[in-house]
Order: C-alpha cells, then structure tokens, then sequence
C-alpha cells in the first residue's frame, strides 16, 4: 500500500560541499527528512525497477531516516534497495556498491567529520551511478524541487530488520540486507600487495588506527587486524557509536591528538593513522612525522607503482584548488596531467570517468583513486603500508627523501570556526572588492602577483563553478586562499589556506607554522580576520 502524504516545503534544504547537513532536531522536523528524499527522487529519471545503494555511518537517527529511505524507494518505484547490515556503509564502501552492482546510485547518511548526537549533526548526500557525488546540476534540482515540495509517497510497511542480513519484500521490492565489509576487503585485497604488507607486520612493525568510533571500525578490523595479522586491539574505537563515543570523528591533530601522540612517545607504534565518521578521510603519522594530506597526494603519487593495483602508473592527478602544488611537482617530473579543481569531491568524477586521472586529494585530509569514486581513507593508510612494505622504510624517511628530490612545500590550514555569519561574509565581499587592486602591492618581502576568485570549467562537460575561493599569489609560488565552508551546520566557518614553496633542502626541517609566519599575518592584514571576526587565533590549525 502506497501513501500520498501532503507536505509543505522547507527553505532550507540547500546541499552544501557534500550533501545536506543540519543537526538531528532540524531534520527530525515533521517530514524534513522525507520531504528531502523525495526531492532526491523527484529529480532523477529512469530508475524504475532498478537498484538503489543506501547505508550510513552509524550515526544518531541513522536507522530511523533510512527505514524511511526504504519505504520511499519502494513507494517510488525502484525494484531493490542494497542496504548495509546495521544501516552500516563507509562512503567509500557505498560507492563501492553502487559500482560494483551497477545500481542507479544511493543515499548515504552521513555528516561525515561532524559530531553526532541527539543534538549534533546528520547528513543525507544522493550518489550516481559512477559511485560518485552527485554533481552541482543534480544538487540544484534537488534544492529546486525541495522548494516546491507538496507531497511525498510511502509505502506503508513495517520497518525491516537491518540487523539480519538476506533478502526480504517491502511493498513490492526487494530489499537486500549485505554485509557492509566484504566486498571493500575484496577490492582492497586486489590494489594491494597484501603479502607484504602482512610481512611488514610479522617482522615487527607496529601499527595502531583509530577508527574514532565510527564508521571504519568493522573495515579496519577485518583488513588491518584479521586479513594483514596486526594484533588484536591495534584498530582502536572500533565500534561504530551513535555518537562516536563522544569523539569528534575529524583525523587531524586536534581530534586525533592521542594518537599522534602516542606514535610520538618514546616506544609508541611505528605507524599511526585516523579516519573520520564515514570513512573517507585519513590522517597518517610516523615517527617524527606527521604527513600533511598534501604531501599525502603527492607522495602516493610518486610511489604509486609500489602497490600492484597502480602498477603500470598513474593516468595523471587531480587536486583542489587550496590543496597545496606538491603533487603538481610529481606530475611535472613524471610527465602526467595535473588538474585543479574546486573543493569537493564531486569534481573529480568527470576527470576519472574519463581516464584523465587516477589518483585525487584535498588538503581536508582525502585522498582516493578511480578504484571507487569518493575519496578513500583506509584505502590510503594501505597504500601508505604498501610503499613502506615495498621501499622498506619508515614514514619520516619516506617523506624526507620526497622533499629533497621535489621541494617541500609548506602548508597550513587555518579554521576560524562558528563565526558571526554576516562577519564572515562581511570579510569575503571586502576581500573580492580589494582584488583588482591587489597586484603589485607589496607585503614586506611579498609581492602580489595576482589575485582571484578561483573558478571552474570542468574539461569534460563544461559545466562552470564560480565563486570557489579567493587566491592570492605572491611571486615566488607562495600563496594565500580563503573560503567559506560547505558542510558546517552553525554560523559560518572561515578556511584560510596557507602555502610556501620551499626548494632548498636545509630549510626543509622548520617548524611549519614559523616557516608560514610572514604569509599568516598577511593574510589577516589583507583580510582583517581579527577585526572583522573578533577572533585572536584560529579555532583549527592542521
Ligand atoms: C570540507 C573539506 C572538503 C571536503 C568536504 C567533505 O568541505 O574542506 O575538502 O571535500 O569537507 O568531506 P568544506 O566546504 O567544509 O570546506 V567529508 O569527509 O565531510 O565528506
Ligand atoms: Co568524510
């Protein structure tokens, strides 16, 4: 039986740098959650009698939206929904899924790095059939269609029992209850050379993940402790909470300080990594060493033929914009396309759909290939095990030694987090205003070479994305970048991106932040962040 339910729409249903995010008692509104799956559906074509991917990241209201989701699509019309047992899919694993199956897309729940809780954050993001983010033009029409919204339809049924995997009925389709880790540990297994990186361990290589209870905790433990043989307990936080154990699910070295500074400690592990809530995202540290994302890309990049998966290379990379040029130095050497991209991963879907690239990353801590379509957080912590398993040595050496051959270059993030919205649009208007005149100025020893707000056209569809961020370039490659944040769900969140080039290896060892200290304060002194924000520091450094 197939419900019509009148509803009235809301305004706000605007996905934002990866899906729509709000906290639980905004979308616990009446028919919020609804009205905006509806909206999903009504913006898409041709999926009748076919698949749909749903899972999430175990976070609070989970279960509740997708016994929703459920009902929905079969009121809609697809003929079987693939969800994860216990509601369970890392994002990489859902788009896994949708590839793998060839499903139409999916619906990942998710609010991935955010807290979550009765009173913090969820997420519903809409996936196409490349396994991918939807893009901008499927967004707008969902938030288009959200805005007009007066109905939806349910099948009225009761909920099904994600608990139990198999095959069950609901209102005339099938729903199918899969294990959320198989077929992840399956294309891991066929990337990388498993061997030796179980090698690697058995001779005495000690690692240590945390899952930050959420969602990579059941991936972790099958792959880390179970198929590679590291001793129980070295996957850390593994269960997926609700509320993430009270973790705030972001790998960076604020969120993650314990085990950065465990690997730190005198007879800590070898080898330390985090992923956030969905799984997307990793933070890798060794000894003496903890490896900014950038460098990540780019250092992946370069070895990448260490792992048998990328053994006959890479077709070519892809960056965002903020994310720092060290992989544009690897690509140089390496005779391979670089593009630069906006934030998000949805704009790197086209350039691998198209064979323009294999390996992508931002400077938030992801990094992914064309094995899925989303970025990829223990796939880079295997990739990370694969190239010290096959160069044989550690994480500080293999960084150093990256540095002296391309340059380092030094790089910082800084989050002005939960600022006065008006403040923070306040300062980006003032700074587009200023960027005609910016070039030729000089700040100190800096000299402004040019100055924008980045925009895209992306090479293979032409579609164009404007307004993605304000660069200032200093002559010498230095720059700084500022953006307002898409996923935050209180106030607004002002990113300021910091970049130095650094060729000469003795200056290599600096300490980051003094090594950016000239280019951070001209970027408050161009920006006003103190003034227009009332902020003395940054909320963030990573
Ligand atoms: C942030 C990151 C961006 C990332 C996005 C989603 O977006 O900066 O690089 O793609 O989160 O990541 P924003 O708009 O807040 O800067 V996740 O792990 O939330 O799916
Ligand atoms: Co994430």
């Amino acid at each position: 039986m197939i419900r019509t339910v009148p509803t009235a729409p809301y305004k706000d249903q605007k996905p934002g740098t990866s899906g729509l995010r709000k906290k639980v008692p905004v979308f616990a509104q009446e028919n919020y959650a609804e009205n905006f799956i509806q909206s999903i559906f009504d913006s898409l074509e041709g999926f009748e009698g076919k698949t749909l991917v749903i899972g999430g990241d175990g976070r609070y209201y989970n279960r509740e939206v997708i016994q929703k989701a459920l009902k929905m699509a079969a009121a809609a019309g697809f003929g079987k929904v693939m969800v994860g047992q216990g509601g369970i899919l890392s994002t990489p694993a859902a788009s896994n899924i949708i590839r793998k199956y060839g499903a139409f897309g999916g619906i990942i729940l998710s609010a991935s790095h955010n807290p979550g809780g009765p009173s913090e954050d969820f997420g519903i993001k809409y996936n196409i059939g490349n396994g991918g983010p939807a893009p901008e033009k499927i967004t707008e029409a969902i938030f288009e269609r959200s805005k007009i919204i007066s109905e939806y339809k349910i099948a009225d049924a009761p909920d099904i029992d994600l608990d139990m995997a198999g095959s069950f009925a609901l209102a005339g389709m099938t729903v199918e209850v899969v294990d959320p880790v198989a077929d992840y540990a399956e294309l891991m297994e066929s990337l990388f050379d498993f061997v030796a990186i179980r090698n690697l361990i058995s001779g005495g290589f000690r690692i240590a993940v945390d899952s930050m209870g959420a969602v990579t905790g059941p991936y972790a433990k099958e792959i880390i402790e179970k198929r590679l043989g590291a001793p129980a307990g070295s996957v850390r936080n593994a269960t997926p909470l609700p509320d993430f154990g009270g973790h705030h699910p972001d790998p960076n070295l604020v969120h993650a300080k314990e085990l950065y500074d465990d690997v730190m400690s005198a007879d800590g592990p070898d080898f330390g990594a985090a992923s956030d809530g969905d799984g997307d995202r990793n933070m890798v540290v060794g000894k003496d060493m903890f490896v900014t994302p950038s460098d990540s890309l780019a250092i992946i990049a370069a070895n990448a033929k260490c792992a048998p998966g990328y053994a006959k290379g890479i077709a070519g990379i892809a960056r965002s914009m903020p994310t720092s040029a060290a992989a544009d130095r690897v690509a140089e050497k390496l005779g391979l396309g670089i593009y630069e991209t906006p934030t998000g991963w949805k704009y790197f879907g086209n350039l691998m759909d198209a064979g323009k690239v294999t390996v992508c990353g931002e400077e938030s801590f992801g990094t992914g290939s064309d094995h899925v379509r989303e970025k990829d957080g223990l796939w880079a912590i295997l990739f990370w095990l694969n190239i010290i398993a096959a160069r044989k040595e550690g994480v500080a050496e293999i960084v150093r030694k990256h540095w002296a051959e391309y340059g380092r270059n030094f790089y910082s993030r800084h989050d002005y987090e939960e600022v006065d919205t008006d403040a923070a649009n306040g300062l980006m208007d003032a700074l587009r205003g200023k960027l005609s005149s910016l070039p030729g100025q000089s700040f100190g020893d800096l000299k402004v070479e040019a100055a924008d707000d980045f925009s895209y056209t992306d090479p293979i569809d032409g579609s164009i994305s404007t307004r993605q961020g304000i660069r200032i370039l200093f002559e010498g490659g230095s720059r700084v970048v500022f953006r307002l944040s898409g996923t935050g769900t209180s106030g607004a969140t002002l990113r300021v991106y910091v970049e130095r080039y650094e060729p000469d290896a003795s200056r290599h060892g600096i300490e980051t932040q003094a090594a950016l200290a000239d280019l951070i304060a001209v970027a408050d002194e161009i920006a006003g962040i103190r003034t227009r924000t009332g902020r003395t520091g940054p909320t963030v450094i990573t």
